[in-house]
C-alpha cells in the first residue's frame, strides 16, 4: 500500500500555512512535532463536552473524565508493550519522568560513593538531573565517550562498570546525531552487572516500535509532543517491582491513602503514588489521541517511510558544497549540519526567510557540542508527514544561502 501522504499532510492543518510569504517547510519536528485534527479535536472536545476534574468525583462527568484518563494510561501501556498498566506514570514529559526517576529511586536507592553511568551524546535532561543527584549525594557519574563517526565507543561501557556502579540512562536516539543506539547490546552488559536502566526515548518513540518488555529497561520515558500529542504530558514507565519500592516525588492530593497532622501520610500505590496534584487531563486526552494516529497509520510504515526519507536527504544534501553534516550514516529522524564556517544562526535565519523552520544552536547538548569542537550546529528533522518537496526546499535554500554568503 502507498503512504497516503497527502491525507496525511491534510490531518495537520499547521503545514498549509505561508511562513514570511513562503509555504511552510516545517523541518523541527524533533524539537516539537506538529499536532492532526484528530489530538486538536480529541482536546478541544473534552473541554467543550467532557471537562471535570478527575479522581475526586462522584458526578458522572468527574468519572467519565477519570475512566478516560485510565483507558489512556491502557493505551499507553499497548503502545510501548508494558506488562502492566500500573507500570505507566504520567509526567509532564520525558525532562519530569527523568526527575522523577533521579528524586525517587536515584535518592533512596544511591549511595554516596556508588555511581551512575551516562552518554557523551545526552540531552541535558538526561545529564542534569543525574548532576543534581551526584553533587547532593556524593556519587560518580561516568560517561560513555563518542566516536567520531557519532556512534557510542560501546566497548569501553564494562571498563566503566565496577563494584559501585548502580545505573545506566541513556538515550535511545540522539537528538542531534540521530545515532540509533545498540539498546540491546547496552542493556545486556548492564544487566549482566546488575545495573538499572533508564532509557530516555523522547527521540525514539515516534520513528519505530518500542517494546519494554523485549528491551528489558527498567525506565523508559517519552514526551507526548513528539509524537504528534500536546505538550505538558509524557510516559514514564517503570517496572511494577521497581515502582513500588520507591518513594513518591511530590507530595499532595491524589497521592495519598490517609492523612493525619499525628501519623503522617501513607500513600497509594504505583502509578498514583507518582502523581500529585490535579493533571493535564485534556494533554492526557490528546496523547491518546495521538497514539491511536500513529497506531492507525501504523509505526513500521511510518519507520520505513521516514528511513526513505532520511537516504534521499542524505543524498540530496550532498548537492551542497561546503556542509559538514555530523553523524553516522545509519540514523532516525535528524539530521544536523553546518554550512562551511558561518554560524548556524546565520544559515537558520536565511532559511527562515525562505519559509523554512530547522533548529540551530546547540540542542541542549553542550558536552556533545564540545566533542564537535563547535558552538552550535543547524538540525533538520523528518516525521511522518515530511515529503521529498521539504527536501528540495531545504537544499535549495541552502545553495541560496551558500550563495549569498560565499
Ligand atoms: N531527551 C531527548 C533525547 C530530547 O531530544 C529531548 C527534547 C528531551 C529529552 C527533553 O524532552 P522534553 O519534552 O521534556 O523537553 N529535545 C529537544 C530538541 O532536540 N530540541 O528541542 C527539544
Amino acid at each position: 500500500m502507498t503512504y497516503p501522504i497527502e491525507r496525511i499532510r491534510s490531518d495537520f492543518p499547521i503545514l498549509a500555512q505561508e511562513v514570511n510569504g513562503k509555504s511552510l517547510v516545517y523541518l523541527d519536528s524533533a524539537a516539537s512535532a506538529q499536532k492532526p485534527n484528530a489530538v486538536i479535536d480529541a482536546q478541544s472536545d473534552f473541554y467543550r463536552q467532557g471537562y471535570a476534574a478527575v479522581h475526586r468525583g462522584i458526578h458522572t462527568l468527574s468519572a467519565e473524565a477519570t475512566s478516560r484518563m485510565e483507558d489512556v494510561r491502557a493505551q499507553a501501556a499497548r503502545f510501548i508493550n508494558a506488562a502492566s498498566v500500573d507500570e505507566i506514570v504520567f509526567v509532564k514529559g520525558t525532562t519530569e519522568g527523568i526527575n522523577l526517576v533521579a528524586n525517587s529511586y536515584g535518592r533512596h536507592f544511591l549511595q554516596p560513593g556508588d555511581n551512575l553511568i551516562i552518554t557523551e551524546m545526552e540531552h541535558h535532561s538526561n545529564i542534569v538531573p543525574w548532576q543534581m543527584l551526584a553533587a547532593e549525594k556524593q556519587l560518580d557519574i561516568r560517561v560513555i565517550p563518542l566516536l567520531p563517526d557519532g556512534t557510542l565507543d560501546e566497548s569501553a561501557l564494562p571498563g566503566l562498570i565496577d563494584q559501585r556502579t548502580r545505573l545506566l540512562a541513556v538515550t535511545q536516539v540522539s537528538n542531534v546525531l540521530g545515532t540509533v543506539n545498540p539498546l540491546d547490546r547496552l542493556i545486556a552488559t548492564a544487566r549482566a552487572a546488575n545495573l538499572v536502566v533508564l532509557v530516555d526515548g523522547a527521540q525514539g518513540i515516534m520513528h519505530q516500535q518500542v517494546d519494554v518488555q523485549a528491551l528489558d529497561c527498567d525506565f523508559y520515558v517519552f514526551s507526548g509532543h513528539k509524537i504528534y500529542g500536546p505538550s505538558g504530558i509524557g510516559i514514564l514507565y517503570g517496572k511494577k517491582q521497581l515502582l513500588d519500592q520507591m518513594p513518591p516525588w511530590e507530595g499532595g492530593g491524589s497521592m495519598i491513602r490517609t492523612v493525619s497532622l499525628s501519623e503522617g501520610t501513607t500513600f497509594l500505590e504505583p502509578p498514583w503514588r507518582f502523581e500529585a496534584g490535579s493533571p493535564n487531563t485534556a494533554g492526557m486526552i490528546g496523547l491518546g489521541a495521538a497514539l491511536s494516529y500513529v497506531e492507525e497509520l501504523g509505526i513500521d510504515r511510518i519507520h520505513r517511510y521516514e528511513q526513505g526519507l532520511m537516504h534521499y536527504a542524505q543524498e540530496a544534501l550532498l548537492q551542497v558544497p561546503d556542509l559538514v553534516v555530523y553523524g553516522p550514516a545509519d540514523r532516525a529522524g535528524v539530521i544536523a549540519f553546518n554550512l562551511g564556517k558561518h554560524h548556524a544562526y546565520d544559515v537558520g535565519s536565511f532559511l527562515d526567510q525562505y519559509g523554512i523552520a530547522i533548529r540551530t544552536g546547540h540542542h541542549c547538548a553542550m558536552p556533545l557540542m564540545d566533542y564537535y569542537q563547535v558552538p552550535s550546529m543547524c538540525r533538520a528533522s523528518l516525521a511522518l508527514y515530511t515529503t521529498r518537496e521539504d527536501i528540495d526546499r531545504l537544499v535549495a535554500g541552502l545553495l541560496r544561502v551558500k550563495h549569498l554568503l560565499g
